[in-house]
């Protein structure tokens, strides 16, 4: 099903390249696999692309052309947390979804990871209060 932000259109909170592991798919752990990834905030969903877009990134253009992410989640109820316990990496972010998926989002740059951090408490802490 297409992620409802298509018929909806929220303007995009954030948007940027990551590294992203999925570590548990409705609660069962998941073996990390690290993978670059296109990640795009936008209204209740958190989406993953494999390549960022070809157009500079705007409220209408938030993915590649006529693309749908590889995968997306629903952030409403989620948990956000550092996730320097789950790796040996430095600027790691854990998401848990209500439906018990968690994400691993890491990257290089402190500065990006701490934005992307508040950005999603941000839209999470909106979510909680709808
Ligand atoms: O938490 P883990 O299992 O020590 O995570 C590391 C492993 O998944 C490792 O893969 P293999 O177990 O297939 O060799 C990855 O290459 C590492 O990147 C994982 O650790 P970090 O600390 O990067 O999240």
């Amino acid at each position: 099903p297409l992620p409802q932000v298509l018929d909806d259109p929220h303007e995009v909170e954030r948007s940027g390249q990551l590294n992203v592991t999925k570590i548990a798919q409705g609660g069962r752990k998941l073996r990390k696999n690290w993978c670059p990834s296109w990640v795009v905030l936008a209204g209740n969903s958190l989406m993953f692309y494999r390549e960022p877009p070809r157009v500079a990134p705007s409220s209408s253009a938030w993915g590649p052309a006529g693309s749908r992410p590889e995968s997306s989640v629903d952030l409403r109820g989620a948990a956000l947390a550092h996730g320097r316990h789950l790796s040996s990496r430095r600027n790691v972010l854990h998401i848990r979804t209500v439906p018990g998926h968690e994400f691993l989002l890491h990257s290089d740059l402190e500065a990006e990871l701490r934005a992307w951090h508040h950005a999603l408490r941000a839209v999470i802490e909106r979510l909680d209060r709808e």
